[in-house]
C-alpha cells in the first residue's frame, strides 16, 4: 500500500469513528495523521525503515504501528472490524456531496436509511427536510448530488481512460493476427471525460483476437463476445468495446467510431448529396446515383477527400463549425504536444507539492523542456501550506541561485499561485509581487459567492498590474464538483482588455478553461498558457491533457505562450 492508499483508509477510519459517535479528538487524530502522511516528502518505505513516522505531526506510537501494519500486511484488523460493524451502504452515503458523517449518522439513526437508494426515496418523500437541522434546501442539494453522482459514476477522466487503453492497444498492435489497431470514440477525440473505451482493429482472424481480448487478466467481466464486437468490463469498472473489421473497412470504421455522432451525421448528409451512402463499412451507391467508391483500403484522409474536404483532426470532430471551416480551407493547424517548451503552474514541497523544487526541475529537464515556472501557494491557502512573505522571498533567492549555478540546463522562473482574496485583492503586497517573474492568480476560498460577486472579484484580480495569468477559471473538479459560479465571457473580455492570459489547466480533474470557450476567445485575441498544476514529478505528463483541451479549442501554436522560446518568454514577461 502506498501513502495515498493508507491516508484514504485513515480518513475512512475517522469517518467510521465519527459515525459511531467516538470522541472528536480521536476522530481528528486520524484525519491529521492522514494529512501529515501525505504532506511528508519522504518515501513511506524510508519513514518506516528509519522509524521516522512518529516524527510526523500528529502521529504517535499507536498510529505509527497501524500505518506500518497497513504498509506491510495490507490488512488492519482494527479497521476490518470497524467496517464490519457498520452497514455497508453507509460509507457510500458519506461520499454524497454535502453529507458528512454527522448528517449521515442522523439520517441513519432517525430514518434507518442505509443506502443511496433509500436516501433518494427519503428525499423524494420529504422525510429528510423534516429532520431537525436539515430543511428543504439541504434535501434538494442531497437529491441533486445523488443525481450528479449517478452520472459521474458512469464516466471516467480522460487520463485514466488513456492509462487503461494504451497498454491494451500496444498488445493488440503486437499480435500477429492484428493488422492495424487504433483507439476511437471520445478518447481519440480527447474529450475531458469518457463514457466507454472504443478500440478498433483489423484482422482476418477476428475469432482468435477476440478470444485473446476476452481472456486477459485486466478483464473483470465479459459483457458480450462475438467475432466483430466484444465488450468487457475492466477491474476499475470501465467498459471497453473492441470491434474487428476487415482491412478494407478499417478507415471507414475508424472514422465512424471516432465520432462524434453529431460530426458523423454531418458527413453522412454531405455524402448523400454526392450520391453515396456512408456507413462504418464504406461508401455505397445511393439508389440510382453514382457507382460505388472504388478506392481500396481507404484511409480517413481518402474518405474526407472523397467528400471534398481536407482531413479533419479527431479532436475537432464535434460539429462545432469544423465542416464549414474545412469547406473554405480554414481549418486550424492545431498545436501539438511537441510544441510545449515548459509550464508555469507547478507546486513543490514548499507548499502542498509532493516533490522538492530540485526534483521538479530535474523531472522537467527529462521532459526536454527549456524552462519551468515555480508557483507555490500563497499565505492565505494555509490548508495547502501556502508560503509566507518571508518564505517566498527565500524561494525567489533559491531560484536565482539555481539559475546562476547553471546546474540545470533548464531556466527557472520564480512565480506564485497567488490567492484571489474574497474581495478580489491579491494575497501578497505589491512590492513583493513585483519581485516575481510572473503571477498566477487563482480562487481557492469563498467558493459559494454569487456569480456577480465572483466575476467582479476575479476581474479585479486580473486587473492588478502584477497578475500574469488566471488559474483554473471555474475551479471545477471533473466528476466530483461543479465549478464556482462565474461569468466566463466577461472574464475572457477583461483578460483580453488587460492583456492577461488564461491558463488551460491540464490536471486531469480540471481540464479548463473548457475547450468550448477557446475558439471564440482566441479569435477575440485571448492568449493561452498550458499548465499542469503539477504537485509531483509525474504530473508534468499532464501537459498532454492540456494540449488535448487546446486542440479541441482549435488553438494553434502561436496562441499558446509556452510554445515560445526562452528568449521570447523573457521578453514577454518583462
Ligand atoms: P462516450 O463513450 O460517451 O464518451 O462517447 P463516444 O463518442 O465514444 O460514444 P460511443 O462510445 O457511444 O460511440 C462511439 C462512436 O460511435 C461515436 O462517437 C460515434 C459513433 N456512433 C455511435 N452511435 C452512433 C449513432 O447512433 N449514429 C452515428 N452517426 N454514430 C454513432
Ligand atoms: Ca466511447
Ligand atoms: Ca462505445
Ligand atoms: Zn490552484
Amino acid at each position: 500500500m502506498d501513502k495515498s492508499e493508507i491516508a484514504a483508509i485513515l480518513e475512512e477510519i475517522a469517518n467510521l469513528l465519527e459515525l459511531k459517535g467516538a470522541n472528536p479528538f480521536r476522530v481528528r487524530a486520524y484525519r491529521n495523521a492522514a494529512r501529515s502522511l501525505l504532506n511528508s516528502d519522504k518515501k513511506l518505505k524510508d519513514l518506516i525503515a528509519e522509524g521516522l513516522l512518529t516524527e510526523l505531526a500528529g502521529i504517535g506510537d499507536d498510529l505509527a504501528e497501524k500505518i506500518t501494519i497497513l504498509a506491510t500486511k495490507k490488512k488492519l484488523p482494527f479497521y476490518e472490524k470497524l467496517k464490519k460493524s457498520t452497514p455497508k451502504g453507509i460509507l457510500k452515503l458519506i461520499q454524497v456531496h454535502g453529507l458528512g458523517p454527522k448528517k449521515v449518522k442522523a439520517i441513519y439513526q432517525k430514518l434507518k436509511v442505509e443506502t443511496i437508494e433509500e436516501l433518494k426515496k427519503a428525499c423524494k418523500a420529504g422525510r429528510i427536510a423534516r429532520l431537525k437541522g436539515f430543511g428543504a434546501k439541504t434535501e434538494k442539494n442531497i437529491l441533486d448530488a445523488i443525481g450528479q453522482g449517478e452520472i459521474y459514476a458512469k464516466r471516467h477522466l480522460w487520463w485514466r481512460a488513456w492509462e487503461e487503453a494504451e497498454p491494451i492497444l500496444g498488445t493488440l498492435r503486437s499480435m500477429k493476427d492484428v493488422k492495424r489497431a487504433e483507439i476511437a470514440g471520445s478518447l481519440r477525440r480527447g474529450l475531458e471525460t469518457i463514457g466507454d473505451l472504443d478500440l478498433l482493429a483489423s484482422s482476418s482472424e477476428p475469432e482468435k483476437v477476440m478470444e485473446w481480448f476476452t481472456s486477459q487478466p485486466f478483464v473483470a467481466k465479459v459483457l458480450a463476445k462475438g467475432a466483430t464486437k466484444s465488450s468487457v468490463k475492466l477491474k476499475e469498472g470501465m467498459q471497453v468495446d473492441l470491434r474487428i473489421v476487415a482491412e478494407s473497412q478499417f478507415g471507414f470504421a475508424l472514422c465512424y467510431f471516432t465520432g462524434s455522432k453529431e460530426h458523423n451525421i454531418r458527413i453522412r448528409n454531405r455524402s448523400l448529396k454526392k450520391g453515396w451512402s456512408l456507413s462504418e463499412y464504406g461508401f455505397e451507391a445511393a439508389i440510382g446515383k453514382r457507382p460505388a467508391f472504388a478506392k481500396k483500403n481507404a484511409t480517413e484522409t481518402d474518405i474526407y477527400e472523397a467528400l471534398g474536404l481536407p482531413y479533419i483532426p479527431p479532436e475537432i470532430r464535434e460539429d462545432y463549425g469544423e465542416i464549414e471551416a474545412a469547406e473554405i480551407g480554414k481549418l486550424p493547424v492545431l498545436i501539438e504536444a511537441g510544441d510545449i517548451r515548459g509550464t508555469f503552474h507547478n507546486h513543490t514541497t514548499a507548499s502542498d507539492g509532493r516533490n522538492t523544487l530540485k526534483e521538479m526541475v530535474a523531472a522537467a529537464e527529462k521532459m526536454e523542456w527549456e524552462y519551468l515556472g515555480i508557483s507555490d501557494h500563497s499565505k492565505s491557502s494555509f490548508q495547502a501550506n501556502g508560503l509566507s512573505e518571508k518564505r517566498l522571498l527565500e524561494q525567489i533567492e533559491e531560484i536565482k541561485k539555481l539559475n546562476d549555478s547553471k546546474k540545470y540546463k533548464i531556466h527557472l522562473f520564480a512565480g506564485s499561485e497567488c490567492d484571489i482574496l474574497s474581495n478580489g485583492k491579491l494575497d501578497f503586497p505589491d512590492d513583493l509581487l513585483k519581485q516575481l517573474d510572473y503571477v498566477i492568480v487563482s480562487v481557492h476560498s469563498s467558493l459559494t459567492q454569487d456569480e456577480k460577486t465572483m466575476t467582479k472579484r476575479i476581474i479585479r484580480a486580473i486587473e492588478h498590474p502584477s497578475a500574469t495569468m488566471l488559474g483554473h477559471i471555474t475551479g471545477r473538479l471533473l466528476l466530483k464538483r461543479e465549478g464556482y459560479k462565474v461569468n466566463v465571457d466577461k472574464i475572457i473580455d477583461a483578460c483580453i482588455a488587460n492583456k492577461k492570459i488564461i491558463e488551460i489547466n491540464g490536471n486531469p480533474h480540471r481540464m479548463e478553461m473548457d475547450w468550448r470557450y477557446w475558439r471564440a476567445a482566441r479569435d477575440k485575441g485571448l492568449l493561452c498558457c498550458i499548465n499542469t498544476d503539477a504537485h509531483a514529478v509525474y504530473s508534468h505528463e499532464f501537459y498532454r491533457c492540456g494540449v488535448n483541451v487546446a486542440r479541441k479549442g482549435w488553438l494553434e501554436k502561436q496562441d499558446v505562450l509556452n510554445t515560445r522560446s526562452l528568449k521570447e518568454i523573457l521578453n514577454y514577461l518583462k
